[in-house]
């Protein structure tokens, strides 16, 4: 991006000098300068060329509350007056903590009453896979190690998110995953799903659990860990057979289950939990994002009444973190969690603005470019094709990438996942705000159509 504001350049050439951008091709982004958002309102951003962007991506899914609650800035000023930090590692705790504790046991389901805070949705899931060791040694069988995942899941950054994580770009670089991680089919039935029914190969990938657990030995297996829908993936809603089917494997087998809610949770999918919305009954379930409304950073992991009954019988615990549980981001959480429920924001989205997106979504199902719409709640992905009776893409041309340019171009945050574009906007948007973005979703896909044939 070449900006006309003379600052604009000069942040691009600190970022150019100074700064190493995340998932960013470094010397691309030295050539091409980083957008610099200055500020944000709302469900829209602005950048410093002057741009006013609606954020069909609520920054990177958890900007559930909307941008520019004075109530969040004040929760964290004043906690940071009162108690900037304190640590919760030697037999000492804090009130912000405590209280949020208690009140993501409140929304949480039923049985879930304990959490394990962390900074990051990553640092959740090293948390679990930790956790799920100690248990399984707790109670006398230190052979099951394995976490079995998912391709093309997504569950963070650090090793141990990576690994788990089913992203083959990230295994390639470090050597992952680690040992003890082993990854299965997706339920991605427009991608993978060849001559079945959604139905059809629903049922099959979720059977490939049990051929993983019975091929493993189920002596050696700790825990299944799956996003209830795959965001980062490319927001893969399951075929409706899938979690069903995923629901007896998982009673069948003496495996613990972990939910990543960390895209799913605090009212993505119109309830506050993505297993909610599918009715399973997890053991653990790793949040982070909405949680703050991505305000400051905090994660976490939700632990199940009987797990902890076992945990409470195996002395220390030796992890954590500095900032686990910080007063700060606590504070936020805290009222963050007040706003969602106080302003009932989870039951607009389930009873309103859900309904109106997933149904203005589908009319551009009649779009040429168009192979499949598919969403649930406020999640939804758009598949770019060559061919919609065959499900054929455009082989090589990056089209998801064009329509991506176009699309912030046009003053739209829409993201690419190879040819799937995603939204997830924030919980707050309203029906108008809806139009908006469906109406520029069409233009950029009309220009992009334009751009493939010129
Ligand atoms: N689990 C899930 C399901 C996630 O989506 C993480 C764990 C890790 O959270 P932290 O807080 O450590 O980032 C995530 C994060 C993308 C994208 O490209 C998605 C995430 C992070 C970065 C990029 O959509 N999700």
């Amino acid at each position: 991006m070449t900006g006309n504001n003379p600052q604009t350049r000069k942040w691009q050439a600190l970022s150019n000098d100074h700064h190493l951008a995340p998932f960013s091709d470094f010397k691309q982004l030295k050539e091409k300068g980083p957008r610099i958002i200055t500020h944000a309102k709302g469900v829209y951003l602005w950048d410093s060329e002057g741009n006013k962007i609606l954020d069909g991506m609520a920054g990177l899914w958890c900007v559930a509350v909307g941008y520019g609650r004075d109530e969040l800035a004040d929760a964290a000023s004043q906690q940071m007056r009162e108690l900037p930090y304190y640590n919760l590692f030697f037999q000492t705790a804090h009130p912000p903590v405590l209280e949020l504790s208690k009140a993501i046991a409140d929304i949480a389901p039923e049985g879930m009453n304990h959490v394990f805070f962390t900074g990051s949705g990553s640092e959740g899931n090293d948390t679990m896979l930790r956790m799920v060791r100690h248990y399984w040694a707790i109670k006398g069988q230190p052979n099951k190690k394995v976490i079995i995942s998912r391709k093309n899941g997504y569950h963070g950054s650090t090793v141990a998110g990576a690994s788990l994580g089913g992203m083959t770009y990230m295994h390639e670089q470090g050597d992952l995953p680690i040992p003890g991680i082993v990854h299965i089919a997706q339920p991605y039935w427009f991608g993978e799903g060849g001559d079945m029914s959604p139905e059809e190969f629903g049922v099959w990938a979720a059977n490939q659990l049990e051929e993983k657990i019975l091929e493993i030995g189920v002596d050696n297996v700790g825990a299944f860990i799956a996003e209830p829908i795959q965001g980062a993936g490319g927001v893969i809603v399951p075929p409706d057979s899938y979690w069903p089917r995923m629901k007896e494997i998982l009673a069948k087998y003496d495996i613990l289950f972990v939910a990543d809610e960390v895209i799913c949770g605090f009212g993505r999918t119109g309830e506050w939990f993505g297993t909610d919305h599918y009715g399973l009954k997890p053991h653990m379930m790793t949040i982070a994002k909405g949680l703050t409304s991505g305000y400051i950073p905090m994660g976490g992991l939700i632990v199940r009444d009987d797990v902890v009954a076992v945990l409470n019988e195996g002395g220390d615990f030796n992890h954590g973190f500095t900032y686990s549980g910080h007063p700060v981001a606590a504070a936020v959480a805290l009222e963050n969690i007040r706003i969602l429920r106080d302003e009932k924001i989870i039951e607009r989205v389930h009873g309103e603005t859900a309904p109106y997106l997933q149904q203005r979504l589908r009319e551009l199902n009649d779009h040429p470019l168009v192979g499949e719409v598919r969403g649930v709640g406020l999640l939804g992905a758009i598949e770019l094709v060559q061919d919609k009776a065959t499900r054929k893409r455009y082989e090589g041309k990056g089209v998801g990438m064009i329509c991506r340019q176009f699309c912030f171009d046009n003053g739209l945050i829409m993201r690419a996942v190879g040819d799937t574009m995603i939204i997830a906007p924030p919980l707050v948007i309203s029906k108008d705000e809806i139009d908006e973005l469906v109406t520029k979703a069409r233009h950029c896909l009309d220009l992009t159509l334009s751009a493939l044939q010129g």
